[in-house]
């Protein structure tokens, strides 16, 4: 942990957007191995990020699919603690997929922020629900989405905003460290295994396990992304296979083949029940507690 000596240009790049990574957080990882800086609380200064992007004059989209009992349990929370957290300051359009447009809540709206809902059909089954997003994303990114924002960030519902979310999270591609998981040896990552499967990785494969609930970048490396995890999952299909954790297994596959360029830290998506943790500072979302049997058919 520490400082790794790989890490030493983008060390220089970054402090010019005021990073000040490895100073305050000796005790945790903050760069990886490939020199993509891994953000923690106090690694980075949200008042410099802040002008950076105010002086590119970025648009940022966010978008949360809210289908079937999603949209009443979650989607009006998720926005209005948006709207107190999520890129405060900056232009942002939020994307609500749903299948019934006329139940999205009203939520006001901030000065240059503005809301667009999008009808999807519903999946049938909750697997497919999720799986489902990757390619109405792609074809957004591609259409209108894609030509109104400079960078995206693609979220789960079923979590809130409790602290802080603002530019210093842009990167052209950016991965969420999982909070169950990024203590864990690498071996015993839950990735897909199954040699059949588009999303599988062997033994001695894999950077860290990424969180499905939380990921972003550019327009561009967006489309990248949901293209090829679109693929994945059509090949599983057509094999009569489904990976382990659906789309979040080829979202796995395809960050170990184009390594993201910054990782957030647990903080950044954070489950209580987890508990205490001395590395956790400052939790930005949290998710709901999982309530399986209520949700899930
Ligand atoms: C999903 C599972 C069971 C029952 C319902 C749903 C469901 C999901 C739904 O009825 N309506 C809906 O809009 N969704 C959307 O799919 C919603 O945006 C939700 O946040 C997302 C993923 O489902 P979720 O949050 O229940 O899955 P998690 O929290 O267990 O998520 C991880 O694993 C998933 C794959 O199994 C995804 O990769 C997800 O991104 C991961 O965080
Ligand atoms: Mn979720």
């Amino acid at each position: 942990m520490g400082i790794c000596p790989t890490d030493i240009m983008p060390l220089l790049r970054d402090n010019f957007t005021g990073d000040l990574r490895h100073w305050a957080r000796p005790e945790v990882l903050t760069c990886t191995s490939w020199g993509a800086p891994i953000i923690w609380d106090d690694t980075f200064d949200p008042d410099v990020a802040q002008q950076e992007a105010r002086r590119q004059n970025l648009t940022i989209g966010l978008t949360v699919f809210a289908v079937g009992r999603y949209l009443e349990k979650y989607l009006k929370q998720f926005l209005e603690t948006a709207e107190q957290h999520f890129m405060v300051g900056q232009r942002v359009v939020y994307y609500i997929f749903t299948e019934r447009p006329e139940a999205v809540p009203h939520v006001a709206m901030g000065v240059g922020r503005q809301l667009r809902v999008e009808r999807v059909v519903r999946e049938r089954r909750w697997q497919d629900v999720s799986m489902a997003r990757m390619r109405t994303l792609h074809e957004a990114l591609g259409g209108r989405l894609g030509r109104e924002t400079d960078y995206v960030f693609c979220l789960d519902v079923d979590q809130h905003f409790v602290g802080h979310f603002g530019p210093e999270a842009l990167s052209d591609l950016v991965a969420q460290l999982h909070a169950w998981h990024y203590r864990w040896p690498r071996w015993l990552l839950p990735y897909e295994r199954n040699a059949r499967s588009a999303a599988a990785l062997f033994s001695g494969e894999g950077d860290f396990y990424y969180h499905a609930a939380v990921f972003g970048g550019s327009v561009a490396a967006l489309r990248q992304l949901t293209a090829h995890c679109v693929l994945g999952l059509q090949q599983d299909q057509e094999r009569g296979i489904e990976a382990l954790w659906h789309d979040e297994s080829h979202l796995n596959k395809f960050f170990w083949l184009h390594k993201p360029t910054k990782l957030l830290s647990p903080e950044f998506c954070w489950a209580q029940e987890i508990g205490w943790r001395t590395e956790i500072h400052h939790p930005r979302l949290l998710w709901a507690p999982k309530e399986y049997a209520l949700v899930r058919d």
